[in-house]
């Protein structure tokens, strides 16, 4: 379930503590579109997965590729997402990373991607290789400018989600994590509305995968970029939307720190999506 992340990294030790757990069949279900999918990935900016770019119509942002020097792309005037150095995922949910990633600097040349209210905003993964656990989209405003904001200290709200879409149960069912992915050689979509009414500003978009497919180890895969927000709305959301990273999530949250191959699990399909609710404006 790694071989992605088999690229030069020490860090793999406690990515891979737990055994894989998934049954054998379903396994060699996964390694084979994979595997695959790798032949097809020329070249070693694809040779990780994780949000590499963002799309606003037939427009492309060019995120961070920690697979890249960095000196070829700190300072860069077309970096509009915050640095991540490692593709490996946050375990903790007190850790200040779980904001924007490692060390989550923000892009140094204060780059935006623009948006409209009401547009969607499409995060494009390379490929994406774990099928358990949510995801979740955040924004926060950063007021004038999202170059010098504390991101642990940033209040930020939930605009989108999604968990288990069907059957049978959490371990064997389709989580839209699974769904997003493509093994064509194409990229995996991710594309989420920016709520219409919200009102214009600087704001920073934070994605977030939780991956839950290893028993009582979740892993965060946060990432940031910058939003120059444009639109007529003016709607702000009330405190109870608000949440900060650290500080959203508990460690022993059920939908956090769980066992999905737990036989409790084994008829059920309700999961809840840890962070509160959604604000469309
Ligand atoms: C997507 O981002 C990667 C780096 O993350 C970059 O190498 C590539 O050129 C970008 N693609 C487009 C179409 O902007
Ligand atoms: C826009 O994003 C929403 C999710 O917020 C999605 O349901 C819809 O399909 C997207 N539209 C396009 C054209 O991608
Ligand atoms: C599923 O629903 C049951 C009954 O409402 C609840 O006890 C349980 O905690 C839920 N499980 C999850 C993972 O949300
Ligand atoms: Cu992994």
């Amino acid at each position: 379930m790694h071989l992605a992340h088999d690229i030069p990294t020490n860090a793999l030790g406690s990515h891979l503590a737990a055994p894989p757990v998934l049954p054998l069949t379903n396994m060699a279900a996964t390694l084979r579109p994979l595997l695959a999918a790798l032949a097809l990935l020329a070249g070693p900016v694809l040779a990780h997965g994780g949000l590499g770019n963002y799309t606003v119509g037939d427009t492309w942002y060019r995120g961070y590729d920690p697979s890249e020097p960095a000196s070829e792309q700190v300072g860069q005037p077309w970096m509009v997402q915050r640095q991540w150095v490692t593709i490996d995922p946050i375990f903790t949910v007190d850790s200040p990373y779980l904001a924007c990633n490692t060390p989550g600097a923000p892009p140094p040349a204060n780059s935006y991607i623009p948006i409209s209210a009401g547009d969607n905003l499409t995060a494009v993964y390379w490929y994406w290789l774990h099928p358990v656990g949510p995801m979740t989209v955040w924004l926060a405003a950063c007021g004038d400018d999202c170059t010098t904001v504390d991101v642990n200290k940033l209040d930020f709200f939930k605009i989108w989600e999604a968990g288990l879409l069907e059957g049978p149960n959490l371990a064997e069912g389709v989580w839209y994590q699974k769904e997003f992915q493509r093994w064509d050689g194409s990229p995996g979509l991710w594309p989420v509305r920016i709520p219409r009414n919200l009102r214009a500003g600087r704001y920073i978009v934070r994605h977030e995968i939780l991956s839950i497919h290893i028993e009582d180890k979740p892993q965060f895969y946060p990432q940031c970029a910058h939003l120059e927000v444009k639109g007529e709305g003016d709607a702000v959301p009330g405190e109870e939307w608000l949440r900060r990273f650290p500080g959203a999530y508990e460690a022993d949250d059920p939908s956090i720190r769980i066992n999905i191959y737990a036989k409790e699990f084994d008829t059920t399909t309700n999961y809840t999506i840890p962070g509160g609710p959604i604000w469309d404006g």
